[in-house]
């Protein structure tokens, strides 16, 4: 651990978990609070997001909750981003969703049978025993999934990870923040059994960053598209509404499936039924191109290059740098990449009449017009140019988005669609405001860090671990007891403030 030397051990949650000797009682109350949720969603092989919306394991949920159990269950942080990466598709996609086969189809829509088109494992889904995926760049099979795909490139891969059975998943992906997750954890307790770990880890990483630099470079400027929103992770952002514009609302399709989401919880706090009805067409249009993506130019609907997901790259790219020196392999490319990512980024999606960067929609060749805080996600490259970086600030530090006693909103606060209710169309949200700040501080902007981290902590000290929070009041929204706020607050509180 690098922010205690000494520790103190408490109990008050379901099992005794240290406490960094820095916090005062009414902060030691909330670390075992959110130590507890992380145990309360642990499966005994994977973290939930939440019992009650996500009963599987997702992506992008996976890294942020390891960079919270690196300070109270490392162990379980290795395995957590274990599972998620053996079930790699062997062309190196990181499905966005691992499924549980202890779930129902109730418990989650849309589930494996959606995914899978109801066919046998393999068609469509895939399922996966953990062998390394064929990390060549050339998609396995013309990008097909392939079940139980072997290793192509000779290392050895393990069946699994000792998760159980072999798991199905869905065929997209979400934003690559696992080599930093990883890079968290190695950092904090940088031991063998740690290395072990990211050796086992790092073919499967670069595996991942190759496939969405050329499967999904449709736009051939080098940055990846998204081939649905919840790829991005900001699932119903104003920052789709143009492209999604031009998908049909077919509404048989919610009548042939039905949502879940808004059983859970309210639905004025999810997407609405025409967004839904959108996002199955277009996860429709893919499963059933095989989740190829040659051609995608000339048949899918929805193709769109998110600045948040590319600045995320570009992280990776830099934590597989300091990975590679670990391990043994070269650094050089792997910094190189992130160099060219912010090139490619500052080239294409930065609008100097906004200030700030905006998601490009590859099948019209336009920016989208709204000002979302993936937008604001670049800062969290170092090589970002000065300019970019001081006009990223200014609109932070502007009304539209502004750090006061609240965090950064999802949405553009002035804009007349602000909604401070429906989930990334004005709420806040933990992982997006911890990036931020891990940008302000790689640029120097201590100040402002250290606001946005002071009104974080108020939102888990004041309103719990939800999933979202009202940008005004700071109430909690959508599910309680939620993994990467948990997660992120462990993260934030182990930090004594300087
Ligand atoms: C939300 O997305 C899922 C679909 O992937 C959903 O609404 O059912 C998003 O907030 C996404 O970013 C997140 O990873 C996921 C699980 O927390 O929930």
């Amino acid at each position: 651990m690098s922010h205690a030397a000494k520790r103190v051990r408490a109990t008050g949650s379901s099992e005794p978990v240290d406490v960094p000797e820095h916090l005062g009682e009414a902060d030691a109350e909330t670390w075992r609070g959110a130590a507890a949720i992380l145990s309360a969603n642990w499966t005994g092989t994977h973290t939930v997001p939440s019992r009650t919306l996500y009963p599987h394991q997702w992506s992008w949920d996976a890294g942020f909750i390891s960079i919270g159990l690196a300070h109270v269950a490392p162990d379980r942080a290795w395995r957590d981003l274990r599972s998620l990466f053996a079930a790699q598709w062997p062309d190196g996609r990181v499905p966005h969703i691992v499924f549980d086969p202890g779930v129902t189809e109730r418990d989650y829509f849309p589930g494996p049978t959606f995914w899978t088109g109801g066919g046998p494992p393999g068609r469509g889904g895939v399922t996966h025993d953990g062998d390394l995926p064929a990390a060549s760049g050339v998609p396995a099979s013309g990008g097909l999934p392939i079940p139980n795909g072997r290793a192509a490139s000779g290392e050895i891969g393990t069946s699994g990870n000792g998760a159980g059975p072999a798991r199905l998943s869905s065929g997209i992906v979400q934003p690559p923040v696992h080599a930093v997750g990883a890079w968290e954890v190695y950092r904090r307790a940088p031991d063998e059994a740690a290395t072990a770990e990211l050796r086992w880890l790092y073919p499967r990483l670069v595996a991942q960053q190759e496939y969405l630099a050329t499967a999904r470079d449709v736009g051939g400027a080098g940055l990846a598209a998204i081939v649905h929103p919840w790829e991005s992770g900001l699932d119903n952002s104003p920052c789709w509404d143009e492209a999604l514009g031009a998908v049909p609302v077919a509404a048989e399709v919610l009548r042939r499936y039905a949502r879940r989401d808004n059983q859970v919880v309210s639905s004025d706090h999810r997407p609405t039924d025409d967004d839904y009805a959108r996002y199955l067409t277009i996860a429709l249009s893919y499963r059933d191109g095989g989740y190829r993506d040659a051609d995608l130019a000339v048949r899918h609907p929805f193709l769109v290059e998110c600045p948040g997901f590319n600045a995320l790259r570009g992280a990776a790219e830099l934590a597989l740098a300091r990975i590679a020196e670990v391990v043994g392999a070269d650094p050089a490319p792997h910094r190189d990449r992130a160099a060219a990512i912010t090139r490619q980024l500052v080239d294409r999606l930065f609008v100097p009449a906004t200030g700030m960067f905006h998601a490009l929609d590859v099948r019209t060749g336009r920016h989208s017009p709204a000002r979302c805080v993936n937008g604001l996600l670049p800062l969290v490259l170092p090589g970002l140019p000065a300019a970019q970086v001081a006009s990223l600030v200014a609109v932070l530090e502007s009304a539209r988005f502004g750090v006061d006693s609240m965090p950064v909103p999802s949405y553009d606060r002035s804009a007349v669609d602000f909604d401070p209710f429906r989930y990334w169309r004005g709420p806040v949200w933990f992982n997006i405001n911890w990036l931020l700040r891990s940008g302000l501080r790689t640029h120097g902007r201590d100040g402002l860090a250290d606001r946005l981290r002071s009104a974080l902590l108020d939102l888990a000290r004041n309103s719990g671990y939800y999933e979202y929070f009202h940008p005004d009041s700071g109430a909690g929204i959508g599910s309680p007891a939620f993994s990467w706020t948990a997660a992120l607050t462990l993260d934030l509180l182990a930090e004594p403030m300087g």
